[in-house]
């Protein structure tokens, strides 16, 4: 007792700051470069922030400061006079700097300040989830609620420019509140691209004003029947805002020539099938109660040679333009089945002039690189080598999916709850343990645009259940998007993964708790 009482006065005389190292943080993805300097930057309600002058900055300074105030509960002041000089975090842009990168930065912690460098506002707000992360979730002093952030300096940027994640909202619908929830903790991820697969067999879920019975009908119900749903435009612009203010970019899909059932029961002249139980006559009821509640994939498809098809695509791509400011759309093209070869790539040719028309990058599912498509146009690597081959021989970016290693949808294992196994069962360490710069023969690095790991919706309707397959394997694609080869390794990686427990329950994530990582 009286042993403690001579410690805590001595401590309050010159205060004793841990001994830290910044290399040992858990930070994900691992960034670029760290070095420690083993000293302690304390944050406490007297710190604040100051950002360059710049508007983008100075929000990136606010986002700061919300979420100091979500895990600490302390109350920055941003960009006041008031700031004392000790414990600033210091925002600047930087003209000159030792990284190319627009998303890179720079962050400098010593015991006073921490700086951060960074070329534009999307740098500052990466490197503020470097800070998030290096913030402990317990204080060192809870008296006077003091944070200990360890000193060093990082250099950190991005290895590919894409680093995506893919919900599918037609098989099941989801709506806003849960894309927002997904948004937050993929921008803490640092990932960039959040593409929504808007329409399928079982569902059109985005708002045409000129085409209204997309959603009228189209949006009615959805896998195993279900009511379905859509977003109105205003609140797809929501999504697309939300997502802006977190560095995220929306990239639309609209599926087709197959995976149109939902479109052409809404209007039963773009149907190019065989199978034509509705006229232009079929009253809202009867195409109602032709909508599809199953699973099956391939046997729709948009009728290629009716030039109305391609009006109707015009308008719905127009509007869609209207409300996105990213550079993409994405025209789906997979499994067309029940498409003629000849007709799937006279398709793909019209959509893509379509697409270019107003003045954006297609991008399609890989089959598309078995059409006379340009270079400019993206093909996103799913399952076919060759369809990927193909489509850097034709000088084509190429998006890496691959079903066996990122399909959030696939099950962990044999005893998984949710999920499907076409392609693979996929334990979280199999979903790491792949090299995006290698895993395609003749696929070489400057031919990938970046990765992005689709969650198709087929057995979930949940958050819980979205939850479930996404974390961990989600939280491993962010690495292999983010993080150089060299510093991706799993045995790291699964100790930096088991720390993210507090982050997960504080953001009540229901993540499935992996019995390969040893949570803490
Ligand atoms: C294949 S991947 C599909 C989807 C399914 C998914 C289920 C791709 C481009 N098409 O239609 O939902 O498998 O894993």
């Amino acid at each position: 007792f009286l042993i403690g009482i001579v410690l805590c006065s001595c401590q309050d005389a010159v205060k004793n700051y841990p001994k830290t190292d910044l290399t040992a943080s858990h930070l994900i993805p691992k960034p670029l470069t760290i070095n420690a300097t083993n000293s302690s930057f304390v944050l406490t309600e007297n710190s604040s922030i100051q950002t360059s002058n710049i508007e983008e900055f100075k929000n990136v300074g606010f986002i700061l400061a919300e979420k100091i105030k979500d895990k600490t509960g302390l109350n920055l002041a941003v960009n006041t006079s008031e700031s004392t000089k000790k414990g600033v975090i210091s925002i600047n842009k930087v003209l000159d700097a030792s990284f190319s990168n627009q998303e890179g930065y720079e962050l400098i912690i010593s015991e006073d300040l921490i700086i951060v460098n960074a070329l534009t506002a999307e740098g500052a707000f990466r490197a503020v989830q470097t800070i998030r992360q290096l913030i402990p979730y317990t204080t060192f002093n809870s008296e006077e609620n003091e944070w200990i952030v360890a000193t060093g300096t990082i250099l950190d940027e991005p290895n590919f420019e894409y680093r995506g994640a893919m919900l599918d909202v037609s098989r099941h619908f989801f709506d806003i509140k849960v894309i927002k929830k997904y948004i937050d903790a993929i921008a803490y991820y640092k990932m960039n691209y959040l593409h929504l697969h808007l329409s399928d067999d079982q569902g059109w879920r985005i708002e045409i004003k000129s085409w209204p019975k997309l959603t009228e009908i189209g949006g009615n119900t959805q896998v195993g029947g279900g009511k379905g749903g859509f977003y109105t435009q205003n609140e797809y612009t929501e999504i697309v805002d939300y997502a802006a203010k977190n560095y995220i970019t929306i990239v639309p899909e609209i599926d087709m020539p197959g995976h149109t059932h939902a479109a052409y029961t809404a209007y039963p002249q773009l149907n190019g099938t065989k199978n034509k139980k509705l006229s232009s006559e079929s009253t809202t009821e009867e195409r109602i109660a032709n909508l599809y509640t199953g699973t099956e994939v391939g046997f729709s498809t948009f009728d290629t040679r009716n030039e109305e098809v391609y009006s109707f695509i015009d308008d719905v791509i127009g509007e869609i333009v209207q409300l996105t400011p990213g550079p993409y759309i994405h025209m789906g093209g997979d499994e067309s089945l029940s498409t003629e070869h000849k007709d799937y790539e006279y398709f793909v040719e019209r959509v893509e002039k379509i697409i270019h028309k107003h003045n954006k990058i297609l991008i399609g599912w890989d089959e598309v690189a078995t059409t006379n498509i340009e270079s400019s146009s993206v093909a996103q690597f799913w399952a076919s080598e060759e369809n990927a081959q193909k489509a850097s021989e034709k000088g084509m970016k190429v998006i890496l999916s691959p079903a066996k290693k990122i399909y959030l949808d696939m099950k962990y294992d044999s005893i998984s709850k949710l999920g499907l196994n076409w392609a693979a069962f996929v334990p979280v360490d199999s979903a790491y343990n792949w090299t995006p710069e290698t895993y395609v023969k003749g696929l070489s690095k400057d031919h990938i645009l970046g990765i992005e790991a689709p969650l198709w919706s087929e057995t979930i309707s949940t958050i819980e259940d979205i939850e479930y397959l996404a974390f961990p394997r989600l939280v491993g694609v962010s690495e292999l998007g983010w993080s150089v080869q060299q510093n991706r390794n799993w045995d790291n990686y699964k100790i930096r993964l088991a720390n993210q427990t507090p982050y997960f329950n504080k953001m009540n994530i229901k993540y499935y708790p992996s019995k390969l990582i040893d949570w803490v």
